[in-house]
């Protein structure tokens, strides 16, 4: 489909993106002078998030990675699946582990869907709490209907004890306002031991906040970012399957 050919709806988006256990995550139009890429020569009007909530992302990847051993990571399973949804959409797809630089895929969140920044740095869902991430945008030419955003408050407003900033083993997060997070310490302490508890469990901090806690990802998914995510630091080239 040429970009200008149609204009798919909102439902088609997300029927695209369900196929691969990809959920759509918002969207939002674009302010004329935001720097993204044309649509052969056409501005995009229209920037759809997708991203993985609850456990059918990574039931998917695990069904492509059975049929192909293969395929070496969900970045690439990713880039491959999204790149074909956006060919039959006509529309351009980018992705959070091109860079850097990187594109601000969290400011775009922010906008698009009711997440809020958590002094962990991640945002965190009403709903899915800390349990949730951003695996593409999608980029239109024409300007979709948007679905209503819901405008939800931050679980962070009324959660006065703040059991995430004393969930981690090492204090990789400051007491300040704002928190820092001391990244060299962090993966210090996951690569001191073989089997640290946050290799298995996921980050403890993440993990000790109350929202959410049915989403928490399965075993596998949780060990597979964790492994990514020390493999890749310091981020030189993307931040890979995290
Ligand atoms: C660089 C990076 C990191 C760096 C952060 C370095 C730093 N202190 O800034 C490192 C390698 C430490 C990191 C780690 C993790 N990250 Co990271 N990371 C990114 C990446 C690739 C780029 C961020 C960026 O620079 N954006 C560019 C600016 C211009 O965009 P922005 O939206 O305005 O940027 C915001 C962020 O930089 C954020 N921020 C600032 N400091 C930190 C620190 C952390 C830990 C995070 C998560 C965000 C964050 O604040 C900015 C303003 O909103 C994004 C993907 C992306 N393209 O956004 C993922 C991303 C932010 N990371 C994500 C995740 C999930 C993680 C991990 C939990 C991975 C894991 N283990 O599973 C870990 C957290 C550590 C842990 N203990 O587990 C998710 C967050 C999803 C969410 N719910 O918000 C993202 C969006 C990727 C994704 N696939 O969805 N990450
Ligand atoms: S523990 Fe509380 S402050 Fe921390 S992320 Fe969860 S809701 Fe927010
Ligand atoms: S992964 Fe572990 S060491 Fe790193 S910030 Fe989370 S709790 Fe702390």
């Amino acid at each position: 489909m040429s970009p200008a050919a149609s204009v798919p709806a909102w439902s088609d988006v997300e029927a695209a993106c369900a196929r691969h256990g990809l959920a759509v995550r918002g969207g939002l139009h674009p302010a004329p002078d935001e720097a993204l890429p044309s649509l052969q020569g056409v501005p995009a009007a229209t920037l759809v998030l997708v991203g993985n909530v609850g456990p059918s992302m990574w039931e998917a990847f695990e069904r492509a990675r059975a049929a192909r051993p293969a395929l070496d990571g969900l970045d690439t399973w990713t880039h491959e699946v999204v790149t074909a949804i956006a060919g039959d959409l006509g529309a351009r797809p980018l992705f959070p582990f091109e860079g850097p630089p990187f594109w601000p895929f969290q400011r775009w969140a922010l906008r698009a869907e009711p997440v809020h920044p958590s002094p962990l740095g991640l945002l965190i869902h009403p709903i899915f709490g800390l349990w949730h991430a951003y695996r593409a945008a999608l980029l239109f030419p024409a300007r979709l209907a948007l679905p209503a955003r819901s405008d939800a408050p931050s679980p962070c407003a009324t959660c006065a004890d703040r059991p995430c900033l004393g969930g981690c083993p090492v204090g990789a997060f400051s007491a300040g306002d704002p928190v820092t997070y001391d990244v060299p310490a962090c993966v210090a302490h996951l690569r001191s031991e073989p089997e640290v508890p946050c290799m298995t469990r996921a980050c403890l901090a993440r993990r000790a906040c109350p929202v959410g806690r049915e989403h928490v990802y399965p075993a596998p998914q949780r060990a597979h970012h964790m492994r990514a995510f020390v493999a890749n630091f310091p981020v030189t080239r993307v931040a890979s399957d995290s």
